[in-house]
Protein backbone atom coordinates (compact mmCIF):
# COMPACT_ATOMS: atom_id res chain seq x y z
CA UNK A 1 0.00 0.00 0.00
CA UNK A 2 1.16 3.83 -1.04
CA UNK A 3 1.15 6.08 1.84
CA UNK A 4 -0.62 9.11 0.79
CA UNK A 5 1.03 11.89 0.35
CA UNK A 6 0.40 14.41 3.89
CA UNK A 7 1.26 17.23 2.12
CA UNK A 8 -0.80 17.05 -0.68
CA UNK A 9 -3.92 16.44 1.30
CA UNK A 10 -3.43 18.98 3.69
CA UNK A 11 -2.35 21.88 1.27
CA UNK A 12 -4.24 21.35 -1.99
CA UNK A 13 -7.55 20.90 -2.96
CA UNK A 14 -7.90 17.53 -5.11
CA UNK A 15 -10.83 16.92 -7.61
CA UNK A 16 -11.28 12.90 -8.69
CA UNK A 17 -12.64 12.58 -11.69
CA UNK A 18 -13.86 9.55 -13.26
CA UNK A 19 -15.00 9.46 -16.60
CA UNK A 20 -17.71 6.78 -17.10
CA UNK A 21 -19.56 5.08 -19.49
CA UNK A 22 -22.20 2.51 -18.56
CA UNK A 23 -20.02 1.24 -15.67
CA UNK A 24 -22.92 0.29 -13.07
CA UNK A 25 -21.48 -2.85 -12.09
CA UNK A 26 -17.97 -1.10 -10.75
CA UNK A 27 -18.57 2.71 -10.21
CA UNK A 28 -19.98 2.83 -6.64
CA UNK A 29 -17.43 0.26 -5.66
CA UNK A 30 -14.36 2.52 -7.04
CA UNK A 31 -15.91 5.67 -5.46
CA UNK A 32 -15.89 3.80 -2.36
CA UNK A 33 -12.53 2.74 -2.38
CA UNK A 34 -11.03 6.52 -3.35
CA UNK A 35 -12.82 7.67 -0.21
CA UNK A 36 -11.35 5.04 1.59
CA UNK A 37 -7.56 5.87 -0.08
CA UNK A 38 -8.07 9.66 -0.05
CA UNK A 39 -10.80 10.20 2.88
CA UNK A 40 -12.36 14.06 2.40
CA UNK A 41 -11.29 13.88 -1.46
CA UNK A 42 -14.40 15.47 -4.12
CA UNK A 43 -15.36 12.98 -6.58
CA UNK A 44 -17.01 14.12 -10.30
CA UNK A 45 -18.43 11.33 -11.78
CA UNK A 46 -18.58 12.80 -15.61
CA UNK A 47 -21.52 10.24 -16.98
CA UNK A 48 -22.03 10.95 -21.03
CA UNK A 49 -25.02 8.85 -22.32
CA UNK A 50 -24.97 5.70 -20.02
CA UNK A 51 -27.97 3.59 -21.03
CA UNK A 52 -27.74 1.61 -17.29
CA UNK A 53 -27.90 3.24 -13.24
CA UNK A 54 -24.28 4.89 -13.56
CA UNK A 55 -25.30 7.80 -12.95
CA UNK A 56 -27.90 6.82 -10.32
CA UNK A 57 -25.33 4.90 -8.07
CA UNK A 58 -22.53 7.36 -8.54
CA UNK A 59 -24.95 9.75 -6.85
CA UNK A 60 -25.89 7.13 -3.82
CA UNK A 61 -22.14 6.54 -3.62
CA UNK A 62 -21.53 9.72 -2.76
CA UNK A 63 -19.62 11.39 -5.78
CA UNK A 64 -21.08 14.71 -7.52
CA UNK A 65 -22.37 13.61 -11.09
CA UNK A 66 -22.03 15.44 -14.25
CA UNK A 67 -24.49 14.18 -17.03
CA UNK A 68 -23.36 15.35 -20.45
CA UNK A 69 -26.23 15.58 -23.36
CA UNK A 70 -24.32 13.75 -26.03
CA UNK A 71 -21.51 11.58 -26.08
CA UNK A 72 -18.17 12.54 -25.91
CA UNK A 73 -15.67 10.28 -25.46
CA UNK A 74 -13.10 10.64 -22.35
CA UNK A 75 -11.96 13.68 -23.10
CA UNK A 76 -14.42 15.37 -23.62
CA UNK A 77 -15.38 14.17 -20.41
CA UNK A 78 -12.14 15.14 -18.99
CA UNK A 79 -12.76 18.82 -20.76
CA UNK A 80 -15.47 19.11 -18.35
CA UNK A 81 -13.76 17.94 -15.17
CA UNK A 82 -10.92 20.25 -16.22
CA UNK A 83 -13.32 23.33 -16.19
CA UNK A 84 -15.16 22.36 -13.27
CA UNK A 85 -11.93 22.00 -11.28
CA UNK A 86 -11.04 25.15 -12.89
CA UNK A 87 -13.84 27.37 -11.58
CA UNK A 88 -13.96 26.03 -8.35
CA UNK A 89 -10.52 26.66 -7.61
CA UNK A 90 -9.01 23.14 -7.37
CA UNK A 91 -5.77 22.64 -7.09
CA UNK A 92 -4.91 19.09 -8.76
CA UNK A 93 -6.76 16.81 -10.67
CA UNK A 94 -6.71 13.46 -10.73
CA UNK A 95 -8.23 11.27 -13.67
CA UNK A 96 -9.29 7.78 -12.49
CA UNK A 97 -11.07 4.85 -14.38
CA UNK A 98 -14.64 3.99 -13.14
CA UNK A 99 -14.27 0.64 -14.43
CA UNK A 100 -12.12 -0.49 -11.53
CA UNK A 101 -8.78 -0.87 -13.23
CA UNK A 102 -6.87 2.10 -11.68
CA UNK A 103 -6.17 1.38 -7.80
CA UNK A 104 -7.32 4.26 -6.29
CA UNK A 105 -4.63 3.38 -3.50
CA UNK A 106 -1.77 4.68 -5.63
CA UNK A 107 -3.21 7.98 -6.17
CA UNK A 108 -0.61 9.02 -3.35
CA UNK A 109 2.26 8.13 -5.62
CA UNK A 110 0.87 10.16 -8.07
CA UNK A 111 0.75 13.42 -5.88
CA UNK A 112 3.97 12.82 -4.57
CA UNK A 113 5.38 13.54 -7.92
CA UNK A 114 3.22 16.81 -7.75
CA UNK A 115 4.64 17.75 -4.36
CA UNK A 116 7.88 17.26 -5.75
CA UNK A 117 7.74 19.83 -8.85
CA UNK A 118 5.83 17.77 -11.47
CA UNK A 119 2.62 19.49 -13.57
CA UNK A 120 1.47 15.89 -14.67
CA UNK A 121 2.26 12.98 -13.00
CA UNK A 122 1.27 9.86 -15.25
CA UNK A 123 0.90 6.41 -14.00
CA UNK A 124 3.05 4.14 -15.73
CA UNK A 125 1.92 0.77 -16.52
CA UNK A 126 4.49 -0.48 -18.19
CA UNK A 127 7.60 1.16 -15.92
CA UNK A 128 8.05 -2.47 -13.92
CA UNK A 129 5.20 -3.02 -11.76
CA UNK A 130 2.50 -5.69 -12.79
CA UNK A 131 1.88 -7.49 -15.24
CA UNK A 132 -0.13 -5.47 -17.76
CA UNK A 133 1.40 -5.67 -21.10
CA UNK A 134 0.23 -4.65 -24.66
CA UNK A 135 0.17 -7.12 -27.46
CA UNK A 136 0.08 -6.80 -31.11
CA UNK A 137 -0.29 -3.44 -33.30
CA UNK A 138 -1.23 -1.42 -29.97
CA UNK A 139 2.23 -2.69 -28.37
CA UNK A 140 4.23 -1.42 -31.89
CA UNK A 141 2.41 2.09 -31.32
CA UNK A 142 3.17 2.40 -27.39
CA UNK A 143 6.95 1.60 -27.95
CA UNK A 144 6.73 3.70 -30.71
CA UNK A 145 4.81 7.19 -28.87
CA UNK A 146 7.17 6.14 -25.75
CA UNK A 147 10.02 7.03 -27.97
CA UNK A 148 8.96 9.92 -29.83
CA UNK A 149 7.91 11.42 -26.45
CA UNK A 150 11.21 10.53 -24.57
CA UNK A 151 12.39 12.89 -27.41
CA UNK A 152 9.87 15.67 -27.22
CA UNK A 153 10.24 15.77 -23.16
CA UNK A 154 13.76 15.43 -23.02
CA UNK A 155 13.37 12.48 -20.67
CA UNK A 156 11.90 8.59 -20.69
CA UNK A 157 7.92 8.85 -20.43
CA UNK A 158 7.10 4.89 -20.82
CA UNK A 159 3.63 5.36 -21.04
CA UNK A 160 2.13 8.12 -23.19
CA UNK A 161 -1.22 6.88 -23.35
CA UNK A 162 -2.37 6.22 -19.60
CA UNK A 163 -5.30 7.07 -18.39
CA UNK A 164 -4.06 7.31 -14.45
CA UNK A 165 -2.65 10.93 -14.12
CA UNK A 166 -2.83 13.68 -12.15
CA UNK A 167 -3.02 17.59 -12.98
CA UNK A 168 -1.49 20.06 -11.09
CA UNK A 169 -2.79 23.88 -11.47
CA UNK A 170 -0.65 24.52 -14.44
CA UNK A 171 -1.56 21.94 -16.39
CA UNK A 172 -5.27 22.56 -14.91
CA UNK A 173 -5.43 26.14 -16.36
CA UNK A 174 -4.30 24.73 -19.83
CA UNK A 175 -6.51 21.63 -20.27
CA UNK A 176 -9.53 23.79 -18.91
CA UNK A 177 -8.76 26.50 -22.30
CA UNK A 178 -8.65 23.34 -24.14
CA UNK A 179 -8.40 19.70 -24.28
CA UNK A 180 -9.14 17.40 -27.00
CA UNK A 181 -11.69 15.61 -27.68
CA UNK A 182 -10.90 13.08 -30.11
CA UNK A 183 -10.06 9.21 -29.38
CA UNK A 184 -6.31 9.32 -28.79
CA UNK A 185 -6.42 13.54 -28.35
CA UNK A 186 -7.00 13.14 -25.05
CA UNK A 187 -3.91 11.35 -24.25
CA UNK A 188 -1.31 11.83 -27.21
CA UNK A 189 -2.56 15.22 -28.24
CA UNK A 190 -2.94 16.47 -24.63
CA UNK A 191 0.97 15.30 -24.02
CA UNK A 192 2.21 17.29 -26.83
CA UNK A 193 0.40 20.73 -25.62
CA UNK A 194 1.55 20.12 -22.23
CA UNK A 195 5.47 19.75 -23.93
CA UNK A 196 4.90 22.74 -25.49
CA UNK A 197 3.47 24.54 -22.51
CA UNK A 198 6.63 23.72 -20.88
CA UNK A 199 4.51 21.57 -18.04
CA UNK A 200 6.86 19.27 -16.03
CA UNK A 201 6.06 16.15 -16.42
CA UNK A 202 6.72 12.67 -14.41
CA UNK A 203 5.88 8.82 -13.92
CA UNK A 204 5.05 6.66 -11.02
CA UNK A 205 4.69 2.86 -12.04
CA UNK A 206 1.61 1.48 -11.47
CA UNK A 207 -0.66 -1.27 -11.48
CA UNK A 208 -3.12 -2.17 -14.00
CA UNK A 209 -5.44 -3.71 -12.63
CA UNK A 210 -7.66 -6.43 -15.06
CA UNK A 211 -11.45 -5.23 -15.96
CA UNK A 212 -13.67 -7.73 -14.30
CA UNK A 213 -16.94 -6.00 -15.27
CA UNK A 214 -18.84 -3.54 -18.13
CA UNK A 215 -17.50 -3.44 -21.25
CA UNK A 216 -14.33 -3.39 -22.84
CA UNK A 217 -13.52 -0.50 -25.39
CA UNK A 218 -11.29 -2.83 -27.35
CA UNK A 219 -11.95 -4.79 -30.03
CA UNK A 220 -9.25 -6.77 -32.78
CA UNK A 221 -10.70 -3.40 -34.93
CA UNK A 222 -10.34 -1.08 -33.31
CA UNK A 223 -6.75 -2.19 -31.96
CA UNK A 224 -5.83 -2.90 -35.79
CA UNK A 225 -6.41 1.00 -36.28
CA UNK A 226 -4.84 1.95 -32.76
CA UNK A 227 -1.26 2.51 -34.51
CA UNK A 228 -2.31 4.37 -37.35
CA UNK A 229 -4.58 6.33 -35.65
CA UNK A 230 -2.46 6.89 -32.76
CA UNK A 231 0.63 7.91 -35.88
CA UNK A 232 -2.05 10.53 -37.05
CA UNK A 233 -2.91 12.35 -33.56
CA UNK A 234 0.63 12.82 -33.02
CA UNK A 235 0.72 14.42 -36.46
CA UNK A 236 -1.88 16.46 -35.64
CA UNK A 237 -0.94 17.66 -32.70
CA UNK A 238 2.64 18.38 -33.60
CA UNK A 239 1.22 20.88 -36.09
CA UNK A 240 -2.03 22.68 -34.61
CA UNK A 241 -1.26 25.56 -32.37
CA UNK A 242 -2.81 25.58 -29.11
CA UNK A 243 -3.07 27.81 -26.08
CA UNK A 244 0.17 27.78 -23.19
CA UNK A 245 0.45 29.16 -19.68
CA UNK A 246 3.03 31.38 -19.13
CA UNK A 247 5.85 30.58 -16.79
CA UNK A 248 4.58 33.06 -14.66
CA UNK A 249 1.63 31.07 -13.58
CA UNK A 250 3.54 28.67 -11.84
CA UNK A 251 1.93 27.49 -8.77
N1 LIG B 1 -17.54 9.87 -20.08
C1 LIG B 1 -17.16 8.85 -20.85
N2 LIG B 1 -16.43 7.88 -20.30
C2 LIG B 1 -16.04 6.87 -21.10
C3 LIG B 1 -16.36 6.76 -22.47
N3 LIG B 1 -15.80 5.62 -22.97
C4 LIG B 1 -15.17 5.04 -21.93
N4 LIG B 1 -15.32 5.78 -20.81
C5 LIG B 1 -14.81 5.55 -19.47
O1 LIG B 1 -13.43 5.85 -19.48
C6 LIG B 1 -12.73 4.91 -18.71
C7 LIG B 1 -11.73 4.20 -19.61
O2 LIG B 1 -12.42 3.56 -20.65
P1 LIG B 1 -12.17 2.01 -20.97
O3 LIG B 1 -13.20 1.58 -21.95
O4 LIG B 1 -12.09 1.25 -19.70
O5 LIG B 1 -10.78 2.10 -21.69
P2 LIG B 1 -9.51 1.22 -21.43
O6 LIG B 1 -9.28 1.03 -19.97
O7 LIG B 1 -8.43 1.79 -22.25
O8 LIG B 1 -9.95 -0.14 -22.09
P3 LIG B 1 -10.41 -1.54 -21.45
O9 LIG B 1 -9.19 -2.37 -21.39
O10 LIG B 1 -11.41 -2.01 -22.43
O11 LIG B 1 -11.02 -1.31 -20.10
C8 LIG B 1 -13.77 3.98 -18.08
O12 LIG B 1 -14.09 4.50 -16.81
C9 LIG B 1 -14.96 4.11 -19.03
O13 LIG B 1 -16.21 3.95 -18.38
C10 LIG B 1 -17.15 7.81 -23.03
O14 LIG B 1 -17.49 7.82 -24.20
N5 LIG B 1 -17.50 8.83 -22.18
MG1 LIG C 1 -10.64 0.22 -18.74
Amino acid sequence: MIAVSATSVRTRRVLIVMPALNEQASVAAVISQVKDALPGTDILVVDDGSVDQTAQLARAAGAQVARLSVNLGVGGAMRTGFRYAAARGYDVVVQVDSDGQHDPEEVGALLALLDDGADIAMGSRFAGKGAYRAVGPRKYAMVALSLVFSRLAGHRITDVTSGFKAMGPRAIKLFASYYPAEYLGDTVEALVMAIRANLTIAETPVVMRERTTGTPSHSPVKSAVYLSRAGLALLLALVRRRPSVDSSDAA
